[in-house]
């Protein structure tokens, strides 16, 4: 079953840099419409639960020191087909990959700091939706 809804974050280093306004034009300009929005600091522990499906990776410890190092801007997103065609407007993981137009081969300064996540499976979207915001926030 494919659903009409993604999860986001725009990640610290873009954040921090001013790009937040920026990468939601782009969002919103490409047909996704904001169901939920917000600001917040993770401590490093609750980045390591929201990304506990990496704990092995060897990039986990940098990834959840990375995600706490400042605020993100988490958000729902709606649209036909949202989770696939998200992933194609942020483009790859590593930025050297990314497609030209992508917001990560605009905003992403290298494979960890990447400047905006988005969910793999729409199980996914739902299960990182919930983690942040409440069923009341989620309209
Ligand atoms: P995301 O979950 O953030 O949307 O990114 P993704 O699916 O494209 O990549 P994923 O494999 O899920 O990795 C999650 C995040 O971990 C960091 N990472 N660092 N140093 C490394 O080799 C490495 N690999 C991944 C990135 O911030 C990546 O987005
Ligand atoms: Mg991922």
């Amino acid at each position: 079953m494919t659903t009409n809804r993604t999860f986001t974050m725009i990640k610290p280093d873009a954040v921090a840099e001013g790009h937040s306004g920026a990468i939601i034009k782009i969002i919103e300009e490409a047909g996704f419409r904001i169901v939920a929005i917000k600001k917040v600091h993770l401590t490093k522990e609750r980045a390591g639960q929201f990304y506990a499906v990496h704990q092995e990776r060897p990039f986990y410890d940098g990834l959840t020191t990375y995600m706490s190092s400042g605020p993100i801007i988490p958000m729902i997103l709606e649209k036909d087909n949202a989770v696939a065609d998200f992933r194609k407007l942020i483009g790859a993981t590593n930025p050297a990959q990314a497609e030209e137009g992508t917001i990560r081969k605009q905003f992403a300064k290298s494979v960890e700091s990447n400047a905006i996540h988005g969910s793999d499976s729409d199980e996914n979207a739902k299960i990182e939706s919930d983690f942040f915001f409440a069923g009341l926030e989620q309209f």
